[in-house]
């Protein structure tokens, strides 16, 4: 019982210490993060929603889950496809405005000729799997350390 109690109260913790990071203006992702795992799709999350969240984003989470929430994030127009201006969107996001557009293309030309397994122009789930697969360090920025 006493067990219990303690390890409710570090979930706990580390809740609100998830809870903070993702409500910080400094988390570029906060509000795509929230769309995706709310179940109204506009950011309104119950607490279910919030622990569902919590799961994905925790470090025992298995890479497949979280590459398939990194896949719903990045994906922008809610297509199931990443094309070009999602990975556009996502990389102005992730280096906070820092390349020049000509930066910023030359890397999305870069993953999607490297990634996109089927030549179809666009990264399905698969695709993006595949790409995880061989750079883990791509999910890096979806693992909040708490
Ligand atoms: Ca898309
Ligand atoms: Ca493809």
């Amino acid at each position: 019982m006493l067990a219990t109690v303690i390890i409710f109260q570090i979930e706990t913790a580390k809740a609100l210490a998830l809870l903070t990071c993702l409500s910080s203006q400094d988390n570029p992702f906060r509000q795509r993060i929230a769309e995706v795992f709310s179940e109204d799709g506009e950011g309104n999350m119950t607490l279910d929603d919030f622990l569902d969240m919590f799961s994905v984003l925790s470090e025992m989470a298995p890479r497949d889950l979280k590459a398939y929430y990194a896949f719903k994030i990045y994906d922008f127009n809610n297509d199931d496809f990443l094309c070009k201006s999602d990975l556009e969107k996502t990389l102005n996001k992730l280096t906070r405005n820092e390349l020049t557009e000509e930066e910023v293309r030359m890397v999305c030309d870069k993953v999607i000729d490297e990634a996109d397994l089927d030549n179809d122009g666009r990264l399905s789930l698969e695709d993006f799997q595949h790409m995880i697969v061989r750079a883990p360090d791509f999910l890096s920025t979806f693992h909040i350390r708490i």
